[in-house]
């Protein structure tokens, strides 16, 4: 999974990038370079962690985000960075960076925080992105219209009526995340890469002294900007950047200092991010590895099995299955077995969370 960061320069893209990789990329104004930054992480899973006690696996294997943390590149003189904006178009999630910290040493790039204003700027970069790639398609189908067979012309007609569809939506100020849209229009458009329809994680990034009156903000924000395909987290990133360097006991210290309850912002980030994607993850174990597999949920037992190995969907025979808290709870495989609780499930199984999955198969 690919997550890009962006937001407006010193919101604290950088801060977050190092945050959820423990990083060290340069932050503040030497941070606009035009290179991004890019970093590899593991998805914290306590699941997994549990798993490889029993096992004592040879290797252990989180499931994987990139994060991308890009330059600002605005509108500005040159028009929109098509480049940027192509980039962007194949993420699976974007994260959008607000700032809603004052701090007197770090100059805004609009003079004043201002989040409602800053998410509208932003925006409309990414709105007029699109609907440029709309025109363009748009005016290229009606000099083709002219050449095609009849035939070819209602097809042609019908892609253009969902071209248009999207462009009025895009010319009110609404992202094409929240249109309206059928399985299968989605499925036609998809190529295009429009940035506006890829879900989207609005990280409010709020100072230090914001930290107690994160329930009053995220209500505020909900109101105005909570819809479809979006979801919404406060972050303070600059103490989560801190706190990232720390070992786990100092940073669970740190946080209780801070009055931090709770998971910590960046997991709950994750699951989130999980959940818009319509994402959940099974489980295999073993004494060579113990892994956990995303998948998109509604997955049959041999569909998710073709995400280890496609040997594994073609010569799927079935699939020997135990919920992972009733595996743990057992505290091993053979005893779950003893107790009649590892079930064989068929071709028609419908893959659940926490499935831990040992695949039965022939080629
Ligand atoms: N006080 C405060 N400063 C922050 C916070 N987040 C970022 N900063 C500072 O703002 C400056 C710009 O942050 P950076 O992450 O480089 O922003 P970017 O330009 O969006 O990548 C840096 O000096 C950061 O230390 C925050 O939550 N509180
Ligand atoms: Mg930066």
């Amino acid at each position: 999974m690919k997550i890009g960061i962006i937001g407006i320069p010193r919101s604290g893209k950088t801060s977050l990038f190092n945050a959820v990789t423990r990083g060290s990329a340069i932050v503040g104004s030497y941070s606009a370079a035009n290179e991004p930054n890019i970093g590899t992480v593991q998805v914290p899973d306590t699941r997994l962690d549990a798993l490889a006690e029993i096992y004592t696996p040879k290797k252990t294997t989180y499931a994987e985000i990139q994060w991308v943390d890009y330059p600002y590149a605005g509108i500005g003189s040159s028009g929109i960075d098509q480049q940027l904006m192509q980039s962007l178009g194949e993420l699976d999630v974007l994260v959008h960076v607000v700032r809603s910290f004052a701090d007197a040493s770090v100059p805004h790039d609009q003079g004043s925080v201002d989040t409602d204003r800053d998410i509208g700027i932003l925006e409309l970069e990414l709105q007029f992105s699109d609907l440029e790639l709309i025109e363009k398609r748009v005016t290229r189908i009606e000099s083709e219209m002219r050449s095609v067979k009849t035939a070819e012309r209602s097809e042609l007609e019908r892609h253009q009526k969902l071209l248009n569809k999207m462009k009025s939506h895009l010319e009110e100020g609404s992202n094409l995340r929240t249109l309206e849209m059928a399985e299968t229009e989605i499925q036609e458009v998809k190529h295009y890469n429009f940035v506006t329809l890829i879900p989207e994680l609005l990280v409010i990034n709020i100072g230090e002294d914001q930290l107690g009156e994160v329930e009053g903000i995220i209500e505020t924000i909900n109101n105005e900007h909570g819809n479809r395909g979006r979801a919404i987290v406060l972050i303070c990133a600059k103490v989560e950047a801190e706190l990232s360097t720390m070992n786990l006991d100092e940073a669970l210290e740190f946080r209780s200092e801070l009055g931090l309850t709770g998971e910590p912002p960046l997991n709950n980030a994750i699951a989130i991010t999980y959940d818009m994607l319509g994402l959940h993850s099974f489980l295999t174990a073993g004494e060579d590895e113990c892994r956990a597999w995303p998948i998109q949920k509604g997955l049959t037992a041999p569909q998710a099995a073709g995400k280890i190995h496609s040997d594994l969907e073609r010569g799927f025979i079935r699939v020997e299955v135990a919920s992972y808290e009733e595996l743990i709870l057992a505290g091993s495989m053979a005893e779950l077995k003893k107790q009649g609780k590892l079930r064989t499930e068929g071709k028609q199984y419908i893959v659940e969370d926490g499935d831990v999955m040992n695949v039965l198969f022939n080629v």
